[in-house]
This record gives structure tokens, C-alpha cells and sequence, in this order.
């Protein structure tokens, strides 16, 4: 193995541990790694390729170190188990940082930090923070290689694990070096779990099985358009190329010019008269949208096929519709609650090639978590790699443990998902976690008041990021931890972009799967049951289906949501579709002081919103 110390050395070419292909010719990307590695330190530096080969050797050397558990083949085969820091388990809101150059351009709702002194704290942080270990140069593109609406990225890592899950939720490899070297623009992205093995004595101490620090930092420099995340190996605070990248940077890249970068599943809905609509969704995190995207309807004669799970990129095309595509190439999904009934299709996505984190081993070597069976195995080694019984009175996945896996290996992936154009949009849904006054759906009267629905989305806080579960809080347009600038412009580009589609603008809905009853469970029996919501809105895309006019937008007309063969009795629809004014004047109130968050830069077409649903509201 050639180690390169670049740290001392002139060298601009650096050979990879496995005798692939190395380096680059583009002179700007080769002086960056360079520079990164003067700081961080590595002791080797290895560029990815991308190879089917190249996973396989870092999983066996993760195997090897006790990093990784092989699953048995039989049952997962080329799978594997992850268990992370029990302090390392989720996104860290609060170490992330939006580092504009003004306060204002990264708004109220995020932690903004002075660019110059954010880069000197990171500078301390980063400097030596890879010694002794490997970085990794992992390049990628976000949407398919050359596509029109697609963006690269490199990220570098001195995560092994991180590698693979970028190889799986990216188009990773040399492909895209040569890209660069062709002259497309690229994002900067710079990783490191913050556990160096030397220190600046030259000391050497032994690794653990999930290096990473307790002082973490999350940080998007989006006039820089430039990435640097340090002390968490875990997922979006890891993966840069997903949220910071595809949301918070590529947010300012969408404002600055003319398109939509957005926390949203992407769908592909055929009627039973072949009719084919796409639909866009935004949920707030652990919300549905990969439940969603996977949807077995229930209606008799749809079809709902899968493009992404969370992140879409929306660009204005020649033809003035909106065209979406799905920049990823995996999904990293929420595994508690993915079950043969709930998400089949996703069962049978992760059948094997699926890196998981912190779910339950079973003692014959594959995988569980809650909600996988109905009735637990009767022992199991818990997230935590501690023993765990049914009666142990605590769950044996962490509630936000995940599995990655290649998007391809999706039973109901349209062929359409690798479309470089995109698909064309007919439907936007906004929902969130609300066990009172939202209904199951609505659809706004204009794109204003979509804007409005989005702007106002409010949610149960969920295991996905640190802080209180069940908390409910403001999410709008689900992207409250992913904007990358101040969210009043925000909601003024999506006013902005909806003038410039004029008619051919999508239609808007909100949905509610999780409006409760009086004895605290679900009203509505959500997953494939929620194809029944789908027909609704296809029905209305097409003109077919009639709505009712009420304060908050546009309801179903007794009958027109499709029950036949529904186990829900005519009371909890009732319940579902319930508006009470007393508290929608109560919600509107909590509106208006979310908004004067915001001060002067709240579009006064949401203020003219607020003031017609509150009008009709006391009307
Ligand atoms: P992120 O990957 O964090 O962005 O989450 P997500 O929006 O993709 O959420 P996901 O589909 O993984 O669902 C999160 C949790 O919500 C899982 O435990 C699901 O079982 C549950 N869930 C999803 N859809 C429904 C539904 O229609 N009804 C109910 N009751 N629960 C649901
Ligand atoms: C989310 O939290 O919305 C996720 C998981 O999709 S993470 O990649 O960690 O952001
Ligand atoms: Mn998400």
C-alpha cells in the first residue's frame, strides 16, 4: 500500500490504495484537495472510482476493524450493520450553520455565524483532524451524469463509511472527474468525524468502532457554495451531498437562478384510464415521504411508481411547466415502522446491497426493528450491541435508525426516474404531523395560497433531528432545518417562480395522515390507504372530482373521496375533515406571529392570505 504524506509533500498526484486510476487533471480540484490535505492531515489520500470492486474492499476493511457486521449472506446478502455513537444517532440542528454575510440573508430560523470567524474556528478544528487516518476524494453528481437539471459535487471524507453510503445514494466515481475537467461547475464538501489518530506529538492512539466528536459543526457557506461538517459520521450531518448539499446550498443556487431545490418524494400516479400525472410531496422528516413514494394503493386500477424519496430538484422548462427530477440515487430511509404491511415495497427494496445503521441483529444474522414483524424474535442484540429480550422495555432499533440502499433495486422505481429532463409536475402536497385541526386534505385556491400552506406547515417533532419528540413546531415547506437562506425570500422565490408558470402551474394541496381521535389513535389508516387521497387529487388535476369551498381551501364534497371497501366509520371522517374556527382563529393568530419573525421581508401576498383565511374563518 503507498501511503502519500501530503501534509509534506509537492506531489499534485497522489496513488490510490487500490491501483485505480488516480488524480485529476483539473488544476483547481487537485489544488483543493491539496490544500485540504495540508490542514487535516492525512496519511494517505485515496480518489474514489466508484467501482462495484472499490466498495467491496473498504466493507471487508470495515468488516475487518470491527467497523462494520456482515449480515448473513443467506438471508441480506452484501449487507451490513453500522452501530454509531449513541451520541451520534441524528441531524444536529443546532450545530448548523448558515454562514451568509449577512445575518439576515440566513434569516431567523437558522444559526447564522460570521463567515470570516466561522473559517477560522473550522480551521482550528480541521487542522491535524485526519491524521492517521485515510481521506477519501469521493466525487459525485446529483441527478444523472450531464443532465441539464443535474449539479456535481465532491466530497472529502475520512469516513470509510461515509464512502459507501455516498456510492450508494450518489453517482459516485471518475466519471465525474471528468466532467469537472470538461469545465462544469462543481460544490466543495469537506468531512471529518473529528477523531484523529495522531496527535500533534506524534502519539498514536487506538480508533473505536464510531469515531466522532462531541463538538460538532454542520456548516454551509452558500455565497461560497462550499461545505464543512465535522465530529458526526452520521447520516445528513455526514452525507453532505444530501441535505447541505441538495437542499441548503442548492436552495440559493435554485434562488439565484430561477428553479426550486426541495424536501420532496417524487411520484409517478397512472388512473385507471392510463392517464400518467407526477406529484411532488413535502413532508417534514420521518413524516412519510418515503412511504409515500413507495405507496401500494389500495384503489382498484392505480398505479403509483417511485422516482425519489426525499429531495427534488424543479426547474421551469421551454414549455412552462414545471419538470422535477430526483437527484439522488438511493434512498436512506427511516427502517422503525417499514413493515410488510405498512411499506412492503421498501422490505423488498433493502433484500440485499443495504448498509444498515443502528437497527436490532438477529442471532441469525440478519436485521429487525420495530414494526418489521408484528411479534418480535424472542432475543435479539439491541442498537447498542446489547443484549435484548421483547420484555426489555426499550425499543432494539433506535427510532431513527436507517437503511441505504441503491434506489434501482426499488420494485416500483418508474423507468422515467433517470430521466435527465425530469418529469413533468401536476401536483404538489404539503402535510406534517398534526393530531388536531388539519384534515386529511385540502387544496388551495391559487398558487398564493399554496405558498401559504407550505409557509405555514406545522409539525410533531420527530427522532430524525435532536430535541424533544412529539414537540410540535413551524417546518414550512418541510425545509425549516434545510433552507439555506432567509426563509421570507425563500417564500417570495416560490411566488416568484408560481407568476413565472402562470396557468401551467401545478396545482397545491395539504395533507394529514396523523389527525387523531379522542382516544389518541390515528383517525385515518394512512399508507396504501392514502391512494385515496391520490385519487382525489388526480381527479381534481383532471377537472373530475367536485370540492367545497371552507375557510382553509378546498375540501371534498360528501362522496367524492373514494371509501368503498374503507374500515373507517362515518364518525372518524367526520372528525378528519373537521374544522373548527375557534382553533383555526387560534392556528391563524400563531401564523401571525411566526410571520413578524420574519419583519419586513414577509411577501405581502401571505399576509393577504392570512387576512382572507381569517376573514372567512369569523365570517
Ligand atoms: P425522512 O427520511 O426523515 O425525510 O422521513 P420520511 O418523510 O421519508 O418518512 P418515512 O416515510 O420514513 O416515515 C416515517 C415514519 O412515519 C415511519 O415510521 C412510518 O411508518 C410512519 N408513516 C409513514 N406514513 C404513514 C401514514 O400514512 N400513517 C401513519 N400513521 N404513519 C406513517
Ligand atoms: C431527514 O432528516 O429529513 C432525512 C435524514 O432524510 S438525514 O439524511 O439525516 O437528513
Ligand atoms: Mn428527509
Amino acid at each position: 500500500r503507498i501511503r502519500a504524506h501530503a501534509a509534506h509533500s509537492t506531489e499534485t498526484t497522489v496513488p490510490t490504495a487500490y491501483g485505480a486510476p488516480t488524480g485529476t487533471t483539473d488544476p483547481a480540484l487537485q489544488a483543493w484537495v491539496d490544500e485540504i490535505a495540508r490542514l487535516t492531515q492525512p496519511d494517505a489520500i485515496v480518489w474514489c472510482t466508484g467501482t462495484a470492486q472499490e466498495a467491496d474492499t473498504l466493507s471487508k476493511q470495515l468488516v475487518a476493524e470491527g467497523k462494520l457486521i456482515r449480515l448473513n449472506p443467506e438471508w441480506r446478502p452484501n449487507s451490513f450493520l453500522a452501530r454509531t455513537s449513541p451520541s451520534d444517532v441524528a441531524r444536529v440542528e443546532d450545530r448548523t450553520f448558515i454562514c451568509s454575510t449577512h445575518r439576515d440573508d440566513a434569516g431567523p430560523t437558522n444559526n447564522w455565524a460570521e463567515p470570516g470567524r466561522m473559517r477560522a474556528e473550522l480551521g482550528a478544528v480541521f487542522t491535524g483532524s485526519m491524521r492517521g487516518r485515510t481521506m477519501y476524494v469521493v466525487p459525485f453528481s446529483m441527478g444523472p451524469l450531464g443532465g441539464p437539471i443535474s449539479q456535481l459535487g465532491v466530497e472529502l471524507t475520512d469516513s470509510p463509511y461515509v464512502v459507501l453510503n455516498m456510492g450508494i445514494m450518489t453517482r459516485m466515481g471518475q466519471a465525474v472527474l471528468r466532467l469537472i475537467e470538461a469545465g462544469t461547475p462543481w460544490v466543495r464538501t469537506v468531512h471529518s468525524v473529528g477523531f484523529p489518530l495522531v496527535n500533534k506529538a506524534g502519539i498514536r492512539r487506538a480508533d473505536v468502532t464510531w469515531p466522532s466528536n462531541d463538538t460538532k459543526y454542520i456548516v454551509q457557506f452558500p455565497e461560497d457554495r462550499e461545505v464543512w461538517s465535522f465530529g458526526s459520521g452520521y447520516g445528513g450531518n455526514a452525507l453532505l451531498s444530501k441535505k447541505s448539499f441538495a437542499l441548503r446550498i442548492a436552495s440559493v443556487m435554485a434562488r439565484d437562478e430561477g428553479w426550486l431545490a426541495e424536501h420532496m418524494l417524487l411520484i409517478k400516479v397512472t388512473s385507471p384510464e392510463g392517464g400518467t400525472y407526477h406529484v411532488a410531496a413535502a413532508f417534514p422528516s420521518a413524516c412519510g415521504k418515503t412511504n409515500l413514494s413507495m405507496l401500494k394503493p389500495t384503489v382498484p386500477g392505480w398505479t403509483v411508481e417511485t422516482i425519489g424519496d426525499d429531495i427534488a430538484w424543479l426547474r421551469p422548462g421551454s414549455d412552462g411547466r414545471l419538470w422535477a427530477i430526483n437527484p439522488e440515487a438511493g434512498f436512506f430511509g427511516v427502517a422503525p415502522g417499514t413493515g410488510e404491511t405498512t411499506n412492503p415495497t421498501a422490505v423488498q427494496t433493502v433484500w440485499g446491497n443495504t448498509i444498515f445503521t443502528n437497527v436490532a441483529l438477529r442471532d441469525d444474522g440478519d436485521v429487525w426493528w420495530e414494526g418489521l414483524t408484528d411479534t418480535p424474535p424472542a432475543h435479539l442484540t439491541d442498537w447498542e450491541g446489547k443484549s435484548w429480550t421483547p420484555d426489555s422495555g426499550r425499543p432494539a432499533a433506535h427510532p431513527n435508525s436507517r437503511f441505504t440502499v441503491p434506489a434501482a433495486q426499488c420494485p416500483s422505481i418508474a423507468d422515467s426516474w433517470e430521466d435527465i429532463g425530469g418529469v413533468p409536475i401536476d401536483a404538489i402536497m404539503f402535510g406534517g404531523r398534526r393530531a388536531t385541526n388539519v384534515p386529511l386534505v385540502a387544496e388551495a385556491r391559487s398558487w398564493k395560497h399554496g405558498v401559504f400552506m407550505g409557509a405555514t406547515i406545522s409539525s410533531e417533532k420527530t427522532a430524525a433531528a435532536e430535541g424533544t419528540v412529539g414537540e410540535l413546531r413551524r417546518d414550512p415547506f418541510a425545509m425549516l432545518p434545510f433552507c439555506g437562506y432567509n426563509m421570507a425570500d425563500y417564500w417570495a422565490h416560490w411566488l416568484r417562480v408560481g407568476r413565472g408558470l402562470g396557468a401551467q402551474a401545478p396545482a397545491v394541496f395539504q395533507v394529514n395522515w396523523f389527525r387523531k381521535g379522542e382516544d389518541g389513535s390515528f383517525l385515518w389508516p394512512g399508507f396504501g390507504e392514502n391512494s385515496r387521497v391520490l385519487e382525489w387529487i388526480i381527479r381534481r388535476v383532471e377537472g373530475a372530482a367536485e370540492a367545497v369551498d371552507t375557510p382553509i381551501g378546498l375540501l371534498p364534497v360528501e362522496g367524492a373521496l373514494n371509501v368503498d371497501g374503507l374500515d373507517v366509520s362515518p364518525d372518524a371522517l367526520e372528525q378528519l375533515f373537521r374544522i373548527d374556527p375557534a382553533s383555526w382563529l387560534a392556528e391563524c393568530d400563531l401564523t401571525e406571529a411566526f410571520f413578524a419573525r420574519f419583519g419586513s421581508r414577509v411577501p405581502a401576498a401571505l399576509h393577504a392570505e392570512l387576512a382572507s383565511v381569517r376573514y372567512h374563518l369569523s365570517a
